[in-house]
């Protein structure tokens, strides 16, 4: 870690300021002063940016090093566009262009931002949180030799007070705590205000203590060095303010000194009138607003006392709105100043008017040289990062042999094999689990790769000799990143590891695996890992009623379903092991690919007959999400269409039926998501370009047109349903609209319509609205 560099106060004092002058005027431009053609309010946080205009002038003017990476709380987007401004790596056009298609975006934004941002952040407490499983991956990094520790950065998070209600954030510092995290700053902006009004106080005081207790310093900043010292003086009063409420303290910050003065006259009479007397209202008002988050000596005495790498919480004391017209007033978090507060503010700021964009308009001629050697000193990256990718070649995934396999065991056998076979790629494999880890065969992986701790961590039970198939001792060479039950700590996880390539220019293979129904416990942090363009392999296993006797609260329906909305994130159902090993092998690829994705695999229990395989024609149709498993005949009829691990069913029904029904075809989905992309793209391109058809209008073109699908999936029905739309053909849609419970699969089959009898009658109603 660099020592922060020695500062002049008062130029980073003239920073703050500009900072919030630029992000004033840039939400207030958009708002007021571009022309919108529909009506629709632009607006953007003004108040929330006033906040912390100080305590990011003090991080990005003098405690950022080049290897630190921050995520900034989402309302204060503008003032990160102010500063990069400032550094000359934001255009003006860009910030003319705030919230509009193609400016700077409301929220700071990883892929559509122009400027260096190293997490986007949007949904509050995510933001803050990936900072923590960067660091840990940071350490798996260094540990693994493949980062200088020279180069290790600190992960700042900018954190809203309001967002400390997100329970993720206290999964993550639990985690935290059991992996030793470090090099964390989290810098509360302690406003007291949420969206809707003043935050509750009471837990407040308990925020020390959590962090506390997870091994977190905690430094509260609550007053400026003005403020601090006339508090000291005067016990009595500082005990009277700091009773004060919430509500109380935010409402006189809004009302002003002649406020203040009231209520300290009638609190303390005669013993105030001294020391009132010493103040006209302005001068009052400054006084008591005078707190730490917007101190600047506070904050650089602060930053540069936190230099070691112990995880650290500051509480920094600010004002919603601070410098502001609306200062403290509960409704100001969406607050926008009218032209005319505008038009004072630029005048208080000495903005001279057409000149509002000049980057250090109205700094005195004196002051000028020192705010630019700031800039210019500044160490924080001032060009978007390049990424790494296509740097590991990708070995042939071979498929593991066996007459019947499930794709869950067949998982887990093909890393095993990857692992024993070694090379770059297995090396490069991080897998992570949140207490699935041997539930969803990832134990052998493990057995052989090791869990990953900073500090060794002994296996008792080995060493104790007690047989146990499942080594599990850790130390700093290990692949595998135990974690808690906390879905939502898995996505983070993922997040951080498949970003590895952009926060530390090495590339790792993140693999997660959980149970397919709570994948929707993670779902925000599943998002927000893909909207960040992270890189990963996501293994949920395993997944429906396929489930049987562990019953309906195990048993997932709608996965599928989410997937085929998730952008970022390719969903493969595959039945059978060939498939997942193709799977697996072009998951590696599209992690490894700049133009690539995420794979989702949702997997099964279900141990099946494999099918005999003429050649290796299926392959290309399973990647791009199916393939005729059974050719249909020329104008066939009718098909079936089948996903996943309910394909005995289909096959069997298929053999049944093909005797009745002439040229009968078998349809092997294995992507619903990939053909549904497909087929819309399809239909853009006819706009856009030569229109080539679908890789789904390609595979029904063969059936007549007025042919019966049967569409069958141990899933929400409507994940293949659809694809009666694409021709305009019929659909009998099978599937599981009910929760699950506990059964045989024979029992379950029948019960939820997934079996040949079911398959029967759908075919047998297709073909009977067609007499
Ligand atoms: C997960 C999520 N829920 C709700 C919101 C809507 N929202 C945006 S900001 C905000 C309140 C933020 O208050 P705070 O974190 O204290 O920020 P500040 O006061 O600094 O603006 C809410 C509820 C959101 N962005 N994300
Ligand atoms: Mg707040």
């Amino acid at each position: 870690m660099l020592k922060p560099v020695a500062t002049d106060i008062e130029s980073l004092k003239i920073l703050d300021e500009r900072l919030r002058w630029l992000s004033a005027w840039t939400i207030h431009h958009a708002n007021h002063l571009r022309e919108h053609a529909d009506g629709l309010k632009v607006g953007g946080h003004q108040a929330s940016c006033a906040s912390m205009t100080a305590i990011m002038a003090a991080l990005y003017f003098h405690a950022l090093g080049p290897s630190d990476r921050v995520a900034v709380k989402p309302h204060a987007g503008p003032v990160l566009h102010a500063i990069h401004y400032l550094l000359g790596s934001q255009s003006r056009e860009a910030l003319e262009n705030f919230r509009g298609f193609g400016g700077a975006q409301s929220y700071p934004s990883r892929t559509k931002d122009k400027i260096p941002v190293d997490f986007s952040t949007g949904s509050v407490g995510l933001g803050v949180a990936i900072t923590l499983f960067a660091s840990l991956i940071q350490d798996y990094l260094t540990a693994h030799g493949w980062m200088d520790e020279a180069d290790r950065g600190r992960f700042v998070a900018l954190i809203g007070d309001a967002e400390l209600d997100e329970g993720n954030i206290y999964e993550a510092i639990i985690e935290g705590a059991k992996h030793d995290v470090r090099n964390l700053w989290w810098i509360i902006d302690y406003n007291r205000q949420s969206l809707d009004a003043t935050s509750a106080d009471r837990m407040f005081e308990r925020f020390d203590e959590i962090f506390q207790s997870c091994g977190w310093r905690v430094i509260e900043l609550r007053y400026g060095k003005k403020l601090s010292a006339v508090l000291a003086e005067h016990p009595t009063l500082k005990a009277w303010f700091e009773q004060l409420s919430n509500a109380e303290l935010s409402a006189l910050h809004y009302q002003g000194g002649a406020a203040w003065r009231k209520l300290l006259d009638g609190e303390f009479g005669k013993d105030a009138a001294e020391f009132l007397a010493q103040y006209d209202d302005d001068a009052l008002a400054a006084l008591f607003t005078d707190l730490g988050g917007h101190c600047m000596e506070t904050l650089i005495e602060a930053f540069d006392a936190a230099q070691n790498d112990v995880p650290t919480l500051f509480i920094a004391w600010t004002i919603k709105g601070f410098g502001l017209p609306f200062a403290g007033h509960k409704d100001n978090h969406a607050g926008l100043m009218n032209p005319t507060q505008m038009a004072a503010l630029r005048e208080a700021m000495n903005v001279r008017e057409g000149e509002e964009w000049e980057k250090l308009e109205g700094v005195a001629g004196n002051a000028r040289p020192g705010v630019e050697a700031l800039i210019e000193r500044s160490r924080v990256a001032r060009d978007k990062r390049a990424r790494a990718f296509g740097s590991i070649a990708i070995p042939e995934i071979p498929a593991p042999a066996g007459d019947e396999q499930s794709t869950q065991a067949a998982f887990g056998r093909i890393l095993l094999d990857l692992s024993k076979a070694g090379g770059e790629l297995a090396d490069r494999i991080v897998t992570t689990s949140p207490d699935v880890t041997v539930s969803t065969n990832l134990g052998a992986w493990v057995n052989q790769r090791g869990l990953f701790r900073r500090s060794e961590i002994a296996d008792v039970f080995a060493k104790e000799k007690i047989a146990s198939a499942q080594k599990w001792g850790a130390n700093n060479n290990g692949q595998h990143i135990e974690l808690g039950i906390a879905e939502s700590n898995l996505f983070l996880m993922l997040a951080a590891a498949g970003l590895s390539g952009d926060l530390f220019f090495r590339r790792l293979f993140p693999i997660g695996t959980l149970y397919d129904p709570f994948i929707a416990r993670g779902l925000d942090a599943l998002n927000y890992a893909c909207y960040q363009d992270a890189r990963f392999l996501l293994v949920a296993t395993p997944s429906g009623i396929t489930l049987g006797p562990e019953g309906g609260a195990h048993q997932s329906i709608n996965p599928p379903l989410i997937a085929l909305g998730q952008p970022g994130l390719r969903h493969y159902e595959p039945a059978y092991a060939d498939e997942l090993a193709a799977m697996m092998e072009h998951a590696f690829r599209l992690i490894d690919d700049p133009n690539g994705e995420s794979t989702y695999l949702r997997l099964s229990t279900r141990s099946i007959t494999q099918v005999e395989r003429a050649d290796d024609s299926w392959r290309e149709g399973a990647l791009a999400g199916g393939y005729w498993l059974r050719e249909p005949g020329d104008n066939a009829e009718a098909a079936i269409v089948a996903m996943g691990a309910v394909m005995p069913e289909a096959l069997a029904a298929w053999e049944e039926l093909s005797a009745d029904i002439a040229g009968l075809g078998l349809l092997a989905v294995t992507s619903p998501d990939l053909l549904h992309r497909g087929w819309t793209k399809a239909q853009a391109s006819r706009w856009h370009g030569a229109r080539e058809p679908s890789h789904i209008e390609q595979l029904l073109s063969r059936l007549s047109r007025n042919a019966g699908l049967v569409t069958l999936a141990d899933a929400a029905p409507a994940s293949l349903s659809w694809i009666g739309g694409v021709l305009g053909q019929r659909v009998a849609p099978l599937g599981v609209e009910k929760f699950g419970q506990t059964g045989s699969l024979a029992d379950l089959y029948a019960a939820y319509r997934l079996d040949g009898a079911a398959i029967t009658e759908a075919a047998a109603e297709l073909l009977l609205q067609n007499g």
